[in-house]
């Protein structure tokens, strides 16, 4: 379906993206701390396919909404079309990314282009992080540059934190633009270290969309870094040596807590004890204990609701719902919370069951219809030179 779309609406495309969005197994609201997170490619992407352009124009089609915009390259700093009207939301994705290609001097070829998507959006699994790892990776094909897929996840957030204006973390561009299949990617946000860690295939990771979009996303997640980043600089009295939250061992913020107004030292003991998490998993699933690692993610999501208070009741259903259900070793809230996805961990045996029971005790729980659905982890981005007449089709379609 997918890929029929794309053909009819740009037949003559020559180059092709696609890019997965990414779910976080553990370590959440601890990318901007400077702690490890474990996030994984998941098997829902972005395509996007191109044709170079004659002229300085990116005329930009969003298959899935019937929208179409088009925009010049020598005006991305006004974010407006070319009869200056606001872009559309969407398009300050690709833009943005093209306005950091361009002011760090790789020229960016002018394009028609046209995308679509099955990773639902606003739901933590990283729709817009994939859109635009989608299209760096798509100019970068094109204009032939050696970058790293660190450096492009690198230019990606720039673009989200400068352009759209979003203050977030490495984590959903690194993802995108770094994944592995069977992989879990255990990275630290502040050495920008990483390395793999495989995930059992007698599991399935499955996840929960509660259909409950996301509110107050935004103030909340900014209250949250605001809080944490006083935290930092209340400790670093004591502690002048740490340069983030990730530096403070669970134990030394103990005896150090007390000096926090209580909200501060609620966000501030998940961020230390969620950086403590990530470090134990990563230990215990490089051991095969992957039961051990599913009890954290249901430590998570506890300390999400109660300490950093990002959940909400439906996402709490979800976790009660699949922590009753055989087979499910570990779930949680996915992302920065206040509505979305959850991730849980299911035994590939019981994983269809899992499914039916899940969408069904919440339907009866809330008013609600879950969309839950098993995923591959998959591999990051990927662009190459495209032909509608040579391309094939049954490949690309499960991709
Ligand atoms: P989601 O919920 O997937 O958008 C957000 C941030 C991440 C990270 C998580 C919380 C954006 C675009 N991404 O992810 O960088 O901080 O929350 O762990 O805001």
């Amino acid at each position: 379906m997918m890929l029929k779309a794309l053909r009819t609406a740009l037949p003559d495309a020559e180059y092709m993206a696609i890019a997965p969005g990414r779910v976080n197994l553990l370590g959440e609201h601890v990318d901007y701390n400077g702690g490890a997170v474990l996030p994984a490619a998941i098997h829902r992407t972005i395509k996007v396919t191109a044709k170079p352009n004659s002229n300085r124009l990116v005329e930009l089609h969003a298959v899935d909404l019937d929208e179409s915009t088009i925009f010049s390259l020598d005006q991305l700093a006004l974010k407006q079309d070319i009869h200056d009207m606001p872009m559309p939301g969407w398009a300050q994705y690709p833009a943005g990314v093209a306005h950091v290609l361009q002011s760090h001097g790789y020229p960016v070829t002018p394009i028609r282009a046209a995308f679509t998507s099955n990773i639902p959006m606003g739901s933590g699994l990283s729709s817009s992080a994939a859109l635009e790892v989608a299209f760096g990776a798509l100019w970068q094909e094109i204009g032939g540059w050696s970058l790293s897929r660190l450096m492009l996840a690198r230019l990606c957030q720039e673009a989200e934190n400068l352009y759209v204006g979003v203050n977030c973390g490495l984590m959903d561009q690194f993802a995108s633009a770094n994944g592995v299949e069977g992989h879990a990617l255990y990275f630290n946000t502040h050495t920008l270290d990483y390395h793999l860690v495989p995930i059992p295939d007698d599991y399935w990771i499955v996840i929960a969309d509660s259909n409950v979009r996301r509110k107050l996303t935004h103030s909340g997640y900014n209250d949250r870094r605001a809080a944490c980043e006083e935290a930092l600089a209340i400790l670093q009295k004591d502690l002048p040596q740490i340069r983030t939250l990730a530096d403070v061992p669970p134990d030394v913020f103990d005896q150090l807590a007390g000096n926090l107004p209580p909200i501060v030292e609620k966000r501030a003991r998940h961020v230390v004890e969620e950086c403590d998490r990530v470090n134990r998993a990563v230990i215990l699933l490089e051991a095969g204990d992957v039961r051990a690692f599913g009890s954290l993610m249901f430590e998570t999501h506890r300390s999400l609701r109660d300490l950093y208070e990002v959940s909400i009741p439906e996402l709490d259903r979800l976790v009660e719902l699949a922590a009753s259900l055989p087979g499910c070793i570990g779930a949680r809230l996915t992302g920065a919370g206040f509505g979305g996805c959850t991730v849980n961990l299911v035994e590939a045996s019981a994983t269809e069951e899992f499914i039916t029971r899940l969408k069904l005790g919440y339907s009866m729980a809330t008013d609600r219809t879950a969309d839950v659905f098993a995923c591959r982890v998959s591999r990051g981005v990927d662009a190459y030179p495209w032909n509608w007449n040579t391309a094939r089709m049954e490949v690309e379609e499960s991709g």
